[in-house]
């Protein structure tokens, strides 16, 4: 009773405070106060774009700076455009296929592989001293509709899966740095990705052990390249990164080989915060492998409900961008970095563009190839932590 009488005391007090405005106990007469916020707010705003001086974001970087682009028959495919192939090759030491080395363009039949598309951008790449990390070789999404109609027992499906990973991963080995082995084989709950519209045929006819059969097929057939667990949303669900990381311990004490975590990292301007990606990305620091931001992109128009790209809003987007390499770079050493890839060159490419019913700008070029704020955020945090 009297703790009950206490406790209620205390809330009134505290309610009356906070109703005044407190100052270290002081009661404060906010109506005497300039009003800080809108006062914040006017100086914020910004009528132009911040200047953008960024020469080479991969300059004095001994790390991989990559971009996913599109290839093959893809409209806007990097073979076919100056722009594209000149920033590429002025900021970026390292490139990824946006599709054309998924299982169903590389094993369109069970008795075809068709490599040349991919043969072209690795030439590409590697004609402009830029390495080529491959992604992916299994995924439960894009496979071949062959595989889905697949039909035979478990050791069948292992020998089908086995051969596609050791006829790809042969074929590119020693032009590789590295691969996405396995892409997304975790919900965000932890949970195997198993039965739905988006569940895995491979765990449902393999079971879990389809992941580390892959990576034991992809050392066999390129020893040197790198070798990734690649997923989404590991920079937030730790429930998820908490599966990965179980996963990686196991295959450590079991000698399977893993080489690194990928975390794709298809974020937005406010979620996650800062200290739980830095939380997560030591989770896997601690486990002695490589961390790769595989495919970076921040959305920006997830509440504003903007038609065009403000410079308010670019600003923020420079610091987000700035922030979430920074949080890398003093989280990761150096000998553990595997790199940082964004997930496409201009915000015209980005798969975000038609997915929601807003516009959105995810990508450090703008429609036009010119560097936004966004790319000078990345350079700035490069130059400062690297
Ligand atoms: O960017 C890719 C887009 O062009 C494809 O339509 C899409 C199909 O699933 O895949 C996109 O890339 C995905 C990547 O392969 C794996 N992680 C999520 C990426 C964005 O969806």
């Amino acid at each position: 009773m009297i703790n009950l009488r206490i406790i209620s005391l205390l809330l009134f007090t505290c309610i009356g405070l906070i109703a005044c405005g407190s100052d270290g106990g002081h009661q404060v007469d906010k109506s005497k106060l300039p009003d800080k916020q809108e006062d914040n707010n006017q100086q914020e705003k910004l009528t132009e774009f911040t200047p953008v001086t960024v020469a080479s974001l991969k300059e004095g970087v001994d790390f991989p700076i990559g971009v996913a682009v599109p290839a093959g028959n893809y409209g806007s495919s990097i073979l076919l455009s100056e722009e594209r192939q000149n920033l590429a090759i002025q900021h970026f030491n390292q490139l990824s296929a946006e599709n054309i080395m998924k299982m169903d363009a590389l094993h369109p039949t069970q008795d075809t592989f068709n490599f040349t598309d991919a043969d072209n951008l690795v030439n590409f790449a590697s004609n402009n001293g830029l390495s080529m990390h491959g992604h992916v070789l299994v995924w439960h999404s894009q496979t071949a509709s062959w595989m889905r109609s697949f039909t035979g027992d478990k050791q069948a499906w292992i020998e089908m899966m086995e051969n596609h990973v050791t006829t790809v991963a042969t074929h590119f080995a020693g032009r590789l740095k590295s691969w996405d082995v396995v892409n997304e084989a975790f919900l965000d709950d932890g949970n195997y990705r198993n039965t739905g519209d988006s569940g895995s045929i491979w765990y449902q006819n393999i079971g879990a052990e389809f992941i580390e059969r892959a990576f034991i097929a992809a050392r066999a057939a390129d020893p040197d390249a790198e070798l990734y667990y690649n997923d989404y949303n590991l920079s937030s669900s730790a429930a998820k990164l908490g599966a990965v990381v179980n996963m990686v311990k196991d295959f450590q004490n079991r000698n399977i080989p893993i080489d690194g975590v990928g975390f794709q990292m298809h974020i937005s301007g406010n979620y996650p915060g800062i200290s739980a990606i830095k939380a997560q990305f030591q989770k896997v620091v601690d486990l002695g492998i490589k961390v790769k931001i595989t495919e970076l992109d921040i959305r920006m128009n997830t509440a504003e409900n903007l038609d065009e790209l403000t410079p308010d809003i670019a600003e923020k987007q420079k610091k987000r961008y700035y922030d979430v390499i920074s949080a890398y770079l003093t989280t990761v050493p150096s000998a553990q970095r595997g790199g940082i890839t964004v997930w496409g060159i201009s915000d015209v490419d980005s798969w975000i563009i038609g997915l929601y019913d807003s516009p959105d700008w995810p990508l450090l070029f703008n429609a036009e190839f010119e560097g936004k704020p966004a790319l000078q955020g990345v350079a700035d945090a490069l130059a400062e932590f690297k």
